[in-house]
């Protein structure tokens, strides 16, 4: 997978050479690529922002060095060797929710191209232009307000790049990940037994595989009733058996609308 950022600080991305996501760097994997905006910049102070129309507080980025980076990475005449043009992602807290579905959808992609916005974000034509040739996602990890959109690029990466083959070693381990069957995870533990005098629950170490998988799933149901009621709701009714509701309803949570005893 090919990846480019464009960036006012693209030092931001030095994390990027560490852990995985360096070793996929490394391997090939990723070929990854960080632009400095103001390298399509033209006056001498390399000004990137401007006062927003309509009035306001805070700055809007210009869109004049945004078309400048996307012609050149993304080009408007396709390359003869084929190539296909990027998914732009443009991380605002206008955007669509990042999910792990959309986390997967990215994974199977040939070629990411990232927008970076600072200030008040990117004037809104440098993203309506870039649709005429290219699918433009303006994309939000969750309801609050960053300075800008580097730090967001770092969680969709990461959450991309461990899902490209060969990056996680464990095929296991992606598969049971919460969020992939719709619940939270339970509660993990290691040794020792007993650390400060908290004890590991019984059930983990009566090597009863059965009561193991009863429990976890009992814990991860009562977790995201407590924690994430709106993921309970989500799920389809067919989703909850009649032991997985006697497990809420002892962890006292009320029966879903709709929902017959099965
Ligand atoms: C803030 C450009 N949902 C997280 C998120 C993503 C991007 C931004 N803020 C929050 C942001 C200022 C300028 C992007």
């Amino acid at each position: 997978m090919r990846v480019d950022i464009v960036s006012i600080f693209p030092e931001y991305f030095a994390p990027l050479d560490l852990s995985l996501i360096g070793k996929a760097r490394a391997s090939g994997t990723v070929r990854l690529a960080v632009h400095d905006l103001r390298t399509w910049t033209h006056d001498v102070h390399r000004t990137v922002d401007d006062t927003p129309y309509g009035g306001g507080p805070g700055m809007v980025m210009r869109p004049e060095p945004w078309g400048e980076a996307l012609d050149a990475l993304a080009p408007h005449e396709l390359s003869p060797d084929g190539h296909t043009l990027p998914r732009l992602l443009v991380p605002s807290p206008a955007g669509v929710p990042f999910t792990q579905a959309m986390a997967h959808e990215l994974a199977v992609e040939s070629h990411l191209l990232f927008a970076c916005g600072r200030y008040e974000g990117i004037d809104q034509r440098v993203l309506d232009h870039a649709a005429g040739r290219m699918r433009v996602t303006e994309v939000s990890l969750g309801d609050y307000v960053l300075f800008g959109g580097e730090v967001a690029v770092l969680v969709i990466l990461e959450a991309v790049t461990r899902l490209l083959p060969g990056v996680l070693g464990n095929a296991g381990s992606l598969d049971e990940e919460s969020h992939a069957h719709g619940l939270l995870e339970a509660p993990m533990y290691t040794k020792p037994a007993n650390w400060r005098g908290h004890e590991v629950p019984e059930v983990l170490r009566s090597g009863d595989h059965g009561r193991i998988a009863r429990w976890r799933r009992d814990e991860a149901l009562l977790r995201t009733a407590s924690r994430r009621p709106d993921m309970i709701a989500a799920l389809p009714a067919e989703s909850l058996d009649k032991r997985d509701r006697a497990a809420l309803d002892r962890g006292g949570f009320q029966p879903r609308a709709g929902d017959v005893a099965k």
